[in-house]
């Protein structure tokens, strides 16, 4: 999907909420867990429940992987949905990627030519041939790592080097190395008051902002000091939404949770208009 289509959904919709899909059968209504693939049957009900609320989903590789094959089917089975029942709707594949430049090369060709996801995330620390094997695909993404929403992002990305913090300077340099129509970067909403120095920087650029909901981040502040001309936002939440109920009605408290984020989208996106 290329950036105008985003930006056309997301004013059409009035929603930049994504929905993270990670499935925990631990977390799962007990029902579920007699289907013959759980995962999937969790992941159709919550996508068909909270499709027309979100612009964009988000399966985490980690809650699939940790099944071993079963979970890559599920994966692969959910993707393949979303691709067929909701082809507008952006598909972030959340893998955290990056390595050596031929490694990188066959990561990407794994997400977009095999599972066909329009993005997917990277993460930047091995450098630029780590990263731009992900940037050479038509209407496909790299989601670049920038400031990530958990406590351990102090431990390096908030370290002054050279009289600016790391984060920064790791965002200016992946920022170079591609575009805004094939790189966007993760920012933590946890990490809202940050966005000022960030869109500094990268004024254009979408952004993935995770933490909302289960970590606490503020999508008041995320809007005030991340949106830009274009929206520039795809505001995640997972847990809150997938796991808002655990019995038979599961599915309908999870739209009930993605609505009430989208009308608080709604407002700030209404608010925005007005300025
Ligand atoms: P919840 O905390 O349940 O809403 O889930 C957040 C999702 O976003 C998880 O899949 C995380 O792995 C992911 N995430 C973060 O929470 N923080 C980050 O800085 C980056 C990501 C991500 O890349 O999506």
């Amino acid at each position: 999907m290329n950036k105008q289509k985003l930006i056309e959904q997301i004013k059409q919709k009035k929603t930049f909420l994504c929905v993270g899909l990670d499935p925990d059968l631990d977390k799962f209504p007990k029902h579920l867990l007699e289907n013959e693939d759980p995962i999937f049957g969790f992941n159709r009900e919550i996508i068909d429940a909270t499709a027309d609320h979100c612009i964009a989903f988000k399966p985490n590789n980690a809650f699939y992987e940790a099944y071993g094959i079963s979970g890559i089917e599920s994966l692969e089975k959910t993707i393949k949905y979303i691709k067929t029942s909701y082809p507008d709707h952006f598909l972030i594949a959340d893998a955290k990627r990056g390595d050596i430049g031929n490694t990188s090369a066959m990561y990407a060709k794994a997400f977009f030519k095999r599972l066909n996801a329009d993005a997917i995330t990277v993460a930047p620390y091995m450098g630029s041939d780590s990263v731009k094997p992900f940037l050479g695909f038509e209407n496909k993404w790299a989601v670049v790592l920038g400031l990530t929403s958990n406590e351990g992002s102090s431990d390096f990305q908030q370290l002054k080097v050279c009289n600016e913090e790391l984060y920064l300077t790791v965002i200016r340099t992946c920022a170079s190395w591609g575009t805004e129509d094939n790189m966007m970067f993760v920012v933590g909403a946890t990490k809202a008051k940050m966005l000022q120095d960030i869109r500094k920087i990268i004024p254009n650029h979408f952004l993935l902002v995770p933490g909302v909901g289960a970590q606490g981040g503020s999508l008041e502040d995320v809007c005030k000091f991340g949106m830009n001309k274009d929206i520039g936002l795809i505001v995640n939440a997972s847990r809150n939404i997938i796991y808002a109920g655990n019995g038979k009605d599961f599915a309908t408290k999870a739209a009930a949770e993605a609505k009430k984020i989208t009308e608080q989208m709604k407002m700030y996106l209404a608010n925005e208009r007005s300025c």
